[in-house]
């Protein structure tokens, strides 16, 4: 009998959880930057051996909402942390506890929701500073068992997921074992680019900032042409997204370019076009592009 299920991965924005569900499926699904807030949207990271499928849910940060957007986001996040089988608590070990962790583990106790613990960043944080908050966090809630990993280096990650495999549901397989992802390739592509928007932008500009594909054209010599939006809000917004002599969006769509062409192991021919929209955030279109509820 196999086993298949869900596991969420939940926790303060900038935990790490994108890092985590590419290192799980062993592939770059989820974008990821040294910026809160990057994950707007769940998305699906599947990992199929012989016996078992994890099907893993990325999830945006939860953090307090202001905007319609955040609002949505941490829906989104909830969502995916109480549909899920198994919920998995990332913490950065190396921030502890701020006040959006301790947000979370008062919901999921409200919820009755039992959670793994994964202590996150270890490669920055020495081994006494990890008991002391394990201990600290057992006191928040019921987190067990307590996985010490880091995303980054896969220190520990390989523990988790075998643990993960033994626990969730037996039943057959819900994607075929060689699905990676639910996500369509054109979102995927978006968030590539929106990636770079997050690295190479800075301030107020990522959050005012969303992409979206508007064509995806196959070639007859396998290439492909792909064509997307960059919304800003403001026209100064966009003079910056362009920069100088158009500099900074050379910059942006060369590296996501370069990025999309490697995902998709095939030649990206790639159009950015930058278009203000002062009410994006309020447009319930750009949600569904994005994936998240306009009605939260
Ligand atoms: N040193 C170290 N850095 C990590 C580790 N895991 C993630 N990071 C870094 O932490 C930052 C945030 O990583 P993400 O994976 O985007 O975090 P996230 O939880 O998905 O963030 P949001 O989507 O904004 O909620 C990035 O700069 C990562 O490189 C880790 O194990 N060790
Ligand atoms: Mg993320």
């Amino acid at each position: 009998m196999t086993r298949c299920g869900y596991v969420a991965l939940i926790g303060a924005p900038n935990a790490g959880k994108s890092t985590l569900l590419n290192r799980l499926v062993g592939q770059k699904l989820a974008i990821v930057t040294p910026k809160a807030q990057t994950t707007r949207s769940r998305l699906l990271g599947i990992a199929t051996d012989d016996g078992a499928q994890l099907i893993f849910v990325d999830t945006p940060g939860i953090f307090e909402p202001r905007r319609r957007l955040d609002r949505a986001m941490v829906a989104a996040a909830w969502a995916g942390a109480l549909d899920a089988d198994v919920t998995v608590l990332l913490v950065d070990a190396a921030r502890g506890i701020d006040a959006n962790t301790r947000r979370i583990a008062e919901r999921l106790k409200a919820a009755n929701r039992p959670a793994i613990l994964a202590l996150n960043k270890i490669d920055l944080v020495r081994r006494d500073a990890l008991l002391s908050l394990t201990d600290q966090l057992s006191k928040l809630g019921n987190f067990t068992p307590v996985f010490m990993i880091s995303g980054l280096t896969g220190d520990g990650v390989g523990d988790l997921q075998r643990h993960l495999a033994a626990i969730v549901p037996e039943g057959p397989f819900l994607f075929p074992p060689d699905q990676l992802s639910d996500a369509q390739e054109r979102f995927l592509a978006a968030e590539v680019t929106r990636e770079q928007v997050f690295l190479q932008l800075h301030d107020e500009l990522p959050y005012s900032t969303t992409v979206e594909t508007e064509s995806w054209q196959d070639r007859p010599d396998g290439s492909v042409r792909v064509e997307q939006v960059i919304y800003v809000r403001r026209a100064s917004q966009r003079a910056i997204v362009l920069g100088e002599g158009g500099k900074r969006i050379k910059t942006i769509g060369a590296r996501a370019r370069a990025e999309l062409g490697a995902m998709l192991d095939r030649k990206v021919h790639l159009f950015l076009f930058v278009k203000v929209r002062d009410n994006w955030l309020d447009d319930p279109e750009r949600f569904r592009a994005m994936g998240v509820d306009f009605n939260v």
